[in-house]
């Protein structure tokens, strides 16, 4: 029994709302599930599951006939779908109306279920959020204190639970315990992170495309095989691109030209299409400061952090002002040795006061 795994695609969500990109990642992350699809047809999977947070919000019935349109391409795979805190089946929520195509199973229910699929002897088992928190230990509460047992009514079958959450206000999951419940698989959803908590049998299939500055790293889904009781499962890279947290040392001799060249080349190296934090550090000649604004008109920047500090010569500094405030300022600090706080203090100190002396 073959099946792919994926969670969070967030269909719907706009990344970086007024960048130049946003138009074009609200694009990718559509693109991205269809290839998902596509691949699925290309290669067969018997199972598919969602964990959660389709949808970045409340489904547009537009939204849901074009991922039905999809599912109905694979008619030889069983998708099975639940509601995350993002996509969570409000009250007049469109999912709860909506006409499936015969081959996705929906667990809507708010407590735990479970469904036998007879040609691939697999119970799959799951609920969904009907609010946007759950504070309750749900999957725990279930299942490891042996309040409801696996099912056993077909002995050999292979038993996956496709849940959402982990965190403190979505489902706070012991997975230790849970892990000894006796799941073949657990199919989690919800932080954004691809993780294996525990080899070829749990693991957050992690957001399908990057969805946030802090979604570093590489993002894909999972793709898993169950034969002769084993589960095998691995982690495929698909996402379109990533962001990237970039350190550029500042030295005394850096301009804003050659800087800009720096970033360029930096870029480039690394994939110009991806999505850079950029983290300016070092000491910089005391008389430059970097035009940030220009800088991240170079590439896919969002964000430029300057922690740069002026190249000050205390000892002159401290000549040329002793008896004053500012040569007291210097001197009361540490000549050798700053603690990284007694640093930024004498930095941003000395800037502010040279600064108001202008
Ligand atoms: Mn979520």
């Amino acid at each position: 029994m073959k099946f792919v795994h994926i969670a969070d695609v967030h269909l719907g969500a706009a990344p970086d709302v007024g960048y130049p990109w946003n138009e074009t990642r609200q694009q990718e992350i559509w693109d991205s599930f269809r290839r998902v699809i596509d691949g699925i047809k290309e290669e067969g999977a018997d199972l598919l599951l969602i964990s959660g947070d389709l949808f970045h919000g409340q489904p547009l019935v537009r939204e849901l006939k074009e991922v039905a349109y999809l599912f109905e391409g694979i008619p030889g795979t069983t998708v099975v779908l639940i509601a995350g805190n993002h996509d969570y089946l409000k009250a007049d929520s469109h999912y709860r109306t909506f006409a499936w195509p015969e081959n996705v199973i929906c667990l809507w229910e708010d407590h735990c279920v479970s469904r036998y699929i007879p040609h691939i002897y697999t119970y799959v088992y799951g609920m969904s959020y009907v609010n946007r928190e759950i504070l309750e230990p749900v999957y725990n509460q279930t299942y490891d204190d042996g309040a409801t047992l696996l099912e056993s009514e077909h002995a050999d079958a292979c038993h996956i639970l496709v849940a959402h959450g982990g965190d403190e206000k979505h489902i706070p999951i012991n997975m230790r315990k849970l892990a000894d419940v006796g799941f073949d698989y657990i199919a989690l959803g919800h932080i954004h992170k691809p993780q294996i908590l525990q080899e070829n049998a749990i693991a957050y299939a992690g957001v399908l495309e990057p969805l946030d500055k802090n979604d570093i790293g590489k993002h894909g889904y999972i793709k898993g095989v169950f034969e002769n009781g084993k589960i095998s499962a691995h982690f495929v890279e698909a996402a379109c691109r990533s962001y990237c947290h970039e350190e550029i040392q500042i030295d005394t001799a850096t301009t804003q030209l050659s800087l800009a060249d720096r970033i360029r080349e930096r870029m480039q190296a690394c994939g110009a299409d991806n999505i850079y934090k950029l983290t300016l550090t070092g000491y910089r000649d005391a008389d430059v400061t970097f035009a940030l604004p220009q800088l991240k008109t170079l590439g896919n920047i969002v964000e430029i952090v300057d922690e740069t500090q002026p190249d000050y010569d205390f000892d002159r500094l401290s000549e040329q002002y002793e008896g004053t405030l500012i040569g007291k300022f210097i001197d009361s600090f540490p000549k050798e040795g700053r603690t990284r706080v007694e640093s930024k203090a004498l930095y941003y100190g000395l800037q502010a006061m040279l600064e108001a002396k202008e």
